[in-house]
């Protein structure tokens, strides 16, 4: 596979945690900084019109939306299974990433916020905020991770997110959030995988 993505970007950070099912893969940097944006070049735009990250080529197609990556990868390849078999564990895991993938990074994207300008610290702080009251969610669902006792989407889609909220809001506040972070990025994939280590991480 080859991964189109950002190192700081919540989404693609998602998608690398392919380091989960141990696949190996090449990524190719779109600096949604750089040159007023590379997701808006015209070439980029020909791989993900909607000219957002992640891309993925992976088995002569291209998905782009990290969850149809991740469920992809999940329902192709062995190894650590990222939805469980039972029914209600399943629908608690989609519910999960739902909430953050739909329910919290698209409130504060970066095409978004650059619409907003001045008023962009408060407006992201309120939408995590908000989002957060996905804690008394966890507090019923988790056990060790977001879902029991196994690792699944929930928790991938979780710690980009929680990444990115630090900067914003006192993480103090979700203990549930806090506990379940703190334990998976003690993790190898969730390591390995993280912005502070990507190849077009700056020194
Ligand atoms: N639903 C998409 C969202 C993709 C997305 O929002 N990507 C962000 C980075 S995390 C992006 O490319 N932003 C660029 C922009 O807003 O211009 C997914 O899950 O992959």
């Amino acid at each position: 596979p080859v991964l189109h993505g950002y190192f700081r970007s919540s989404c693609s950070w998602r998608v690398r945690i392919f380091a989960l099912k141990g696949i190996e893969y090449d990524q190719v940097p779109v600096n949604l900084i750089k040159d007023g944006g590379q997701q808006y070049a015209q070439q980029y735009k020909k791989l993900n019109p909607m000219q957002q990250v992640p891309a993925v080529e992976i088995d002569g197609i291209t998905i782009s939306q990290s969850l149809a990556v991740i469920q992809y990868i999940d329902e192709t390849r062995p190894g650590t299974p990222l939805l469980p078999s039972d029914p209600k564990k399943r629908a608690q895991v989609r519910m999960i990433s739902d909430l953050i993938a739909s329910g919290i990074q698209p409130l504060q994207n970066l095409s978004v916020i650059q619409k907003i300008g001045a008023e962009k610290v408060p407006w992201a702080q309120h939408f995590i905020s908000r989002g957060f009251q996905l804690e008394p969610i966890l507090k019923e669902t988790a056990g060790k991770y977001c879902v029991g006792d196994e690792i699944s989407m929930a928790d991938v889609c979780l710690v980009p997110q929680v990444y990115n909220a630090e900067f914003k809001v006192d993480i103090e506040q979700y203990p549930t959030i806090k506990r379940l972070n703190a334990t998976l990025v003690e993790i190898d994939a969730f390591r390995t995988s993280h912005p502070s280590c990507q190849p077009d991480t700056p020194d």
